[in-house]
């Protein structure tokens, strides 16, 4: 462990690559967005970068590898043969990466590499946890290790993890397909902040969260145990500035009029991506071809390049690409070509960065349809690189960068006719339309860059962690459990109000499920026999069914909110100001709703109606009960009436009736010296609210409230109960805990 707030930055590969010349070892760095974007931070004081470098390496090697990466802030994880197969080529490139862009029928489901995935995110977590401590910044990238913030919170639990993964998160649907869907869920959910490309990306994730593990959440805010994880969309772009002054380099102009020339003059469209299925090359070769059936004036006047990098090629679904691909070029020019005219020159190599920026300024159009990407830099690097703002960018909607680059013109790839005619569309674009959208992208691409996405990432990493510190200090620790344990020895007369579903019992999807069983009803029992305390039970419930599982107890109740309570020992009362005459109508819309929502239940009680919707299936439950808001909510309002929204329930009632108007009664009656509330509801921030200053005021679950403290469940509320009641008999106990606590 060192000490000393660092940033450890953590993704699959090393930003160098080592190569062998002469059998010597040589590191070549690289020239990547986000190596130059990160660079600003791994490379200072005792920052790190994590990852592996990529090289096959003898064990003596390995010693001399990492004396070197170690001058350079960075640490390799070294991996073998068996794991590279497994974790990299098996399960990220065979499982995930198929699967979350939305090909599942190449998805590979298979265990060893799971198991090899699992082994390898530990090492790296070893990694980690070998060379951080407790203040540092942990930041992991991607896909390949997804199950490694879990592991380093476990851990560490105070260090700040951020996650940032770089391909989409697909939708519920399909996450769902995948064997091991709750591991990687939970791995994730490790990270204080998780990011994505895009708006889209964080919905898939929240929902998949909510309905695989059961987690809660607030907008983009999942609530897991204590912490408040924040899921948001973080757009990667391009160093902006690089590409712009590349493009106006004298080499780069020379290496656009060979180009030009080479093309004779002819309109230019480019296309440059890696050889995968998730870029969309084939449908792209398609709707050229059908451009070129569809404009034979055009024949002889446009040329197309296309630049592909070799990816993995000797696996059998990109060799099928490769071989398609070839035959479609090949199709394509032995079908239109003529003497003096070639349609596509096709290039299956990496570019050096000068000649790429001599393409994207040569070019009239750029071909980015993708049918599925994270975010996608070309498009930006081609968008960075028109200093002269001549040019067209045709992108995918299927590209996160579509949902920033909006005045480029965005197809379907899958609707290659189209596709086609936004071709001929683009190469007749009138030149001050061609400025405009060109000009209007670049102040988006230069604004947000890659220095900025940086920033914002890390700047929300810092912002959560103050606020889960803040949180922290409102949460039950021993020491408040032991402050509060003293003022109840020292209250002489007390007042505790409890509310019943999700306080003291969880909740039960069956509504009449909930019955108190003997642990809780001795706990009451015990609590409510000292002669110095009131327990008051605070519930939403008809008085029916508390008074048949609580009445027997030395406890006084509130029902229904407050329309009815009763002193213990006293006959129940109501309220006399109230009256039901409305319920009837309230009820038949609330019977429609329930008529076509299987799981939806009425429940009926004498001053108020609620809409019970536990027991609907996920999503569709929420989906009604905002329906079903909308359509009450003038027929509320013309009646005095009010509509409260509770855990999978809404409620109608007086609006005059709510828990805290009800507690007040207790409160105005006597003095108390000791005064405690504990719910869960949102309707039990209105008993907070009426709470006199020194009130111990308990949230159980969400950390959204009035309430000065939180505990997270049933079982707490409970487990502090108890301690209250064994809180010190003597006066030297007392102060025992008092010095404790302090
Ligand atoms: P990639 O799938 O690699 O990245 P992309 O964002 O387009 O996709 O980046 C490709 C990079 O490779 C670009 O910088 C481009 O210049 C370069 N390149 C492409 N063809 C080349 C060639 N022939 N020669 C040389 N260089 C070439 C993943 C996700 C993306 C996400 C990025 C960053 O799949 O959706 O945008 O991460 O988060």
């Amino acid at each position: 462990m060192t000490s000393g707030k660092r940033v450890l930055i953590v993704s699959n590969r090393l930003p160098v690559k080592i190569t062998r010349k002469d059998g010597e070892i040589a590191y070549q760095t690289s020239e990547g967005g986000l190596a130059t974007g990160l660079g600003s931070i791994y490379k200072q004081g005792n920052n790190l970068w994590i990852g592996w470098p990529g090289a096959d390496l003898t064990d003596a090697e390995k010693a001399g590898v990492t004396q070197d990466l170690s001058v350079q802030n960075l640490f390799p994880v070294f991996l073998t043969q068996q794991e590279i197969n497994d974790y990299y080529e098996g399960f990220s490139n065979e499982t995930l990466w198929p699967l979350f862009h939305y090909f599942p029928t190449y998805t590979e489901y298979n265990p060893q590499y799971w198991e090899g995935y699992q082994k390898v995110n530990r090492k790296f977590a070893d990694a980690i946890i070998k060379s951080a401590s407790k203040e540092d910044v942990v930041w992991i990238h991607d896909y390949q290790l997804m199950l490694v913030p879990q592991m380093v919170r476990e851990a560490i639990p105070e260090v700040s993890i951020g996650f940032f993964q770089h391909i989409p998160f697909p939708s519920y649907e399909v996450f769902r397909l995948i064997p091991w869907r709750k591991e990687l869920l939970n791995g994730l959910l490790g990270a204080d902040v998780i990011g994505f490309h895009t708006y889209d990306d964080v919905r898939h994730f929240i929902s998949a969260a909510n309905r695989i593990t059961g987690l809660n959440n607030v907008a983009n805010e999942v609530g897991v145990d204590s912490r408040t994880v924040v899921v948001d969309a973080f757009p990667i772009s391009i160093d902006y500035k690089k590409y712009r002054s590349l493009a106006e380099d004298a080499n780069t102009r020379r290496n656009e009029r060979k180009l030009r020339q080479l093309i004779n003059h002819n309109k230019l469209i480019i296309s440059i991506d890696r050889l995968d299925y998730s870029k969309g090359i084939i449908d792209r070769l398609r709707a050229y071809q059908l451009f070129l059936e569809n404009h034979p004036e055009l024949r002889g006047k446009v040329s197309m390049i296309q630049l592909v990098v070799p990816s993995r090629d000797n696996v059998p679904k990109y060799k099928e690409l490769k071989e398609e691909m070839n035959r479609m070029v090949s199709e394509i020019n032995g079908r239109f070509s003529t003497l003096g005219w070639q349609p596509i020159q096709h290039f299956y190599r990496s570019f050096p960065i000068h000649l790429l920026s001599a393409l994207y300024k040569a070019a009239d159009v750029a071909l980015v349809t993708p049918m599925r990407d994270g975010m996608n830099l070309v498009s930006k690097e081609f968008i960075a690189s028109k200093t002269d703002q001549h040019g067209v960018l045709i992108l995918s909607e299927m590209a996160g960068a579509s949902r920033e680059l909006s005045e480029a013109i965005i197809i379907n790839p899958n609707d290659v006719w189209d596709f086609s005619e936004k071709i001929f569309l683009a190469l007749n674009m009138p030149e001050d339309e061609q400025r405009r959208r060109m000009s209007a992208m670049q102040q988006t691409v230069s604004r947000f860059d890659i220095f900025n996405w940086v920033k914002n990432f890390m700047d929300k990493l810092t912002e959560v962690k103050a606020q889960q510190q803040a949180m922290l200090t409102r949460n039950i620790n021993t020491s408040i459990r032991q402050k509060i344990a003293i003022s109840y020895y020292y209250g002489m007369k007390r007042i505790i109000f409890l509310d019943y579903d999700g306080t003291l019992v969880p909740f039960n999807k069956n509504l009449l499920g909930a019955v108190p069983d003997e642990p809780l009803l001795d706990l009451l029992k015990k609590l409510s026999a000292d002669p110095h305390n009131k327990v008051v039970i605070t519930s939403g419930r008809d008085y029916q069914t508390l008074d048949k599982w609580l009445g027997h107890l030395p406890v006084d109740i509130i029902a229904e909110h407050g329309a009815w309570y009763k002193d213990h020992g006293k006959f129940w009362r109501s309220r006399r100001d109230l009256n039901d005459a409305w319920k009837q109508e309230i009820y038949s819309v609330m019977n429609q709703y329930a008529r076509r929502t299987p799981g939806a239940a009425i429940e009926e009680k004498s001053y108020s109606l609620a809409w019970h919707y536990r027991k609907v299936e996920n999503g569709l439950g929420d989906l009604r009960a905002q329906e079903l808001t909308a359509d009450m909510k003038h027929l509320v309002a013309d009646r005095g009436l009010q509509l409260l929204q509770g855990d999978k329930v809404i409620e109608v009632k007086s609006i005059s009736v709510n828990k805290g108007r009800a507690a007040k009664r207790w409160l105005e009656k006597e003095e108390y010296d000791f005064v405690m509330a504990i719910g869960d509801d949102p309707t039990d921030e209105d008993t907070f609210k009426v709470m006199p200053e020194g009130a111990i005021t308990i949230k159980v679950g969400s950390k959204i409230s009035a309430a000065a403290y939180f505990l997270s469940t049933s079982e707490e509320v409970r487990a502090l109960l108890l301690e209250m009641i064994n809180s010190p008999h003597t006066v030297d106990e007392a102060h025992q805990l008092l010095k404790e606590a302090s």
